[in-house]
């Protein structure tokens, strides 16, 4: 997925060039033909913690996800493709504003509560005509703005009889499992509820693949005879990187044989036993007996076997991939009813459909699961879209994009002009089948939440295709330098190594001028 820099490399020329892009690209879409649609729909299909190397368009060894698959198929896969902060509130208010997290406010999922009142895609949309909706997961804590019709999920919603919060404001049970009952919601909205004498936008935001990773109950028994090959890194030893060390999210360490594995057994407990049975707790009998049914003889084999060390952690990997992967298949079936509905409603021609995850996630990469850290696995996120008629890009897309660009193309697919404020870039011209000379060739990164769960520590940081520079901060100061072609799995810190001086400076230029183009507070107290 890296390319190789040109040798004749010029800094000053590109960074001044990414500099201009948001500028030159806000002005509206040119129909090409009256076949275009003018305003066409936008399906935005989000999930949660689905990563790509668990889409099969991306990676072959593990998932088989068809129907996400589809969407690829016939349209665009970005390879290069990255969130601004590998955290669930961060990302969507990223993705609202079209703004990084300094500038949206939304820094973290501990002590933010989003501004509503501020400028969003679905605001603008609505005042250009379109109708708007989002069904699942929200995680912003205000009440959302710029929607003609909202159902939300607390927090990080259930799995099982998922409660959701409606426009007035009241909490509802609904019967079933979320990522169905998310479907059946959108489904209903775009069949029964909307005015079909406008364009709408709809989000539907899905909960899986969040943890504690509980499959609906048709599914228990899918991957059972399945062995993953661990991640050539599972038994990451962290040399050389003091945060990834300190981070609490191995699954070794960190993955709770209770909470995330279901292994319960009355007389054990941990930290996280109440959380588990709250959930399960919400199963009625039939859901329940299934449940336990499916879980009690795998309970018993490893109560039995007392595994310990690299066996145990090696246990603990299948036993989560098999989980993750029946998450998985509800998530990729019910994304195939979406398709569905669209095209027996002839609706695809006319609309945008966009698959991506709130940020990626690690299947056992440095031994962890979980997401936050600038390293590729969190920092990429999958983003595949179907086009409308007259959007004639195909295949693979391979310039850097990240989740602050959606606000702005959604917009400009909308006719909306984008306000010089917003941070993002447009993809149209990309979805357009342009190739746009002078697209940006490096990426911003800040995430903020430390201390918190996890532990991983504050750290921001500059891409480019090929390198990739952090700082760690806080309680901590840390400087990591990655050349992500000799050393695509980062384990190989080279900051401060001989010969990496001129690359180091390259980097540190590309950062200070990042950091001032989006205007981050942080420059100040640590000027470069
Ligand atoms: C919860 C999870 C964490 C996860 C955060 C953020 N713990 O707190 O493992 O990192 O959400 O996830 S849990 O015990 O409640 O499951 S995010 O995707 O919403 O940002
Ligand atoms: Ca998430």
């Amino acid at each position: 997925m890296t390319k190789q820099l040109p040798a004749a490399f010029s800094m000053v020329a590109a960074v001044t060039a990414c500099a201009a892009l948001p500028y030159l690209m806000g002005s509206c879409v040119k129909a090409k033909s009256d076949t275009v649609p003018k305003q066409p729909n936008i399906v935005y299909i989000m999930t949660d913690d689905h990563t790509a190397q668990m889409m099969s368009c991306y990676d072959t060894r593990y998932a088989e996800t068809p129907n996400l698959d589809r969407i690829a198929k016939d349209g665009v896969r970005f390879t290069n493709s990255f969130v601004a902060n590998s955290l669930s509130g961060p990302s969507r208010a990223c993705m609202l504003t079209g703004k990084h997290s300094h500038a949206n406010g939304f820094t973290d999922n501990e002590h933010c509560v989003f501004n509503g009142d501020q400028p969003t895609f679905p605001k603008y949309l609505q005042k250009a005509g379109y109708e708007t909706a989002i069904f699942g997961k929200w995680h912003l804590e205000s009440t959302p703005q710029g929607f003609d019709k909202w159902e939300i999920v607390p927090g990080q919603g259930d799995y099982y009889n998922p409660r959701f919060i409606n426009m007035q404001n009241d909490t509802v049970v609904e019967h079933g499992y979320l990522t169905n009952v998310i479907t059946d919601k959108s489904i209903n909205w775009m069949e029964n509820e909307r005015d079909k004498s406008k364009p709408f936008c709809i989000l539907i935001h899905h909960k899986a693949q969040h943890r504690n990773w509980l499959p609906d109950t048709c599914h228990l028994g899918l991957y059972e005879d399945r062995t993953f090959p661990l991640p050539d890194n599972f038994f990451d030893g962290y040399e050389g990187r003091k945060a990834a060390a300190t981070a609490e999210m191995r699954i070794s360490d960190h993955m709770d044989l209770i909470y995330d594995l279901k292994m319960d057994r009355q007389d054990l407990t941990s930290n996280l036993k109440s959380t588990y049975l709250s959930f399960v707790n919400r199963m009625d009998s039939a859901q329940r007996t299934k449940f336990e049914a499916f879980y009690e003889p795998i309970r018993k084999d490893f109560f039995a076997r007392n595994l310990q060390g690299r066996e145990l952690a090696e246990w603990k990997y299948q036993r989560y991939m098999r989980d993750y992967m029946k998450v998985l298949k509800s998530l990729d079936d019910n994304v195939g009813r979406v398709l569905d509905y669209l095209e027996e409603h002839d609706l695809l021609d006319n609309t945008l459909v966009v698959y991506t995850s709130d940020q990626g996630f690690y299947m056992g990469e440095h031994g962890w699961f979980d997401k936050r850290f600038m390293y590729n696995e969190s920092y990429h996120t999958p983003l595949v879209m179907r086009l409308p008629k007259g959007y004639e890009r195909r295949g693979d897309v391979d310039e850097m994009v990240q989740n602050i660009d959606y606000a702005p193309t959604f917009m400009q697919l909308a006719g909306v002009e984008v306000p010089s404020d917003i941070q993002g870039e447009s993809l149209v011209p990309l979805l357009r089948g342009e190739k746009p000379e002078k697209w940006r060739d490096q990426l911003y990164y800040h995430y903020h939440e430390y201390p918190a769960e996890h532990a991983v520590k504050r750290h921001y940081g500059v891409s480019t295709d090929r390198y990739k520079l952090i700082h760690f901060y806080n309680d901590i100061d840390e400087w990591e330098l990655y050349d992500l072609q000799e050393d695509p799995s980062e384990m190989n810190n080279i900051y401060g190594k001989p010969g990496t001086e001129t690359i180091t400076a390259e980097m540190m230029e590309r950062l200070r001028r990042a950091q001032e183009q989006y205007d981050d507070p942080i420059r100040h107290q640590f000027p470069i």
